[in-house]
């Protein structure tokens, strides 16, 4: 993520991902502040092992692009709901990549650091049978834990 300030929306990811058993590393690395350990880690990103890159930023969000211009690991971009803006700033500078270098834009905000993790769990499955059966529990106990009716109390 962009900052310790994406953190508040980027651990409901990493949440989803400790539900799922699914390995990961949480850190910080801003394409502004802190470029030359973007690059570094995009650069060495499938040396060192990672499969998928969930990249969360805000405002003027070129983490995520800048990252996929550096690897060709699937990229995921989690636009964060900034203050000024609501989030829009993020989701368009994540989202309108050039064609060519491709990021998969997630909705803005806690919504899309869940959706993100899911995704890459959905993508690690394909080659994780194991995974993709943890994956098929985490669905079935989302659709049991939706009550037929509204409840007053909820
Ligand atoms: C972006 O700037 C970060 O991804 C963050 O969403 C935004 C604001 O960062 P802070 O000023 O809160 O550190 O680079």
């Amino acid at each position: 993520m962009g900052s310790q300030s994406d953190w508040a929306t980027m651990r409901h990811g990493a949440e989803t991902l400790d539900q799922l058993g699914v390995g990961y590393e949480a850190r910080v690395v801003s394409a502004h502040r802190t470029p030359d350990r973007l690059v570094a880690f995009a650069k060495g990103a499938e040396a060192e092992g990672f499969e998928v890159i969930v990249a969360g930023a805000g405002g003027a969000a070129h983490l995520p692009g800048m990252t996929s211009a550096f690897t060709l690991l699937p990229v995921l971009g989690v636009p964060i709901e900034s203050a000024a803006l609501s989030g829009m700033d993020s989701l368009l500078s994540i989202v309108q990549m050039p064609g060519g270098v491709p990021v998969g834009t997630l909705a803005i905000g806690k919504a899309g650091a869940i959706n993100a993790a899911l995704l890459a769990a959905a993508i690690l499955a394909r080659s994780d049978a194991e995974l993709g059966e943890r994956l098929a529990q985490w669905r079935k106990r989302q659709t049991e834990a939706v009550a037929a009716a509204p409840s007053d109390d909820a």
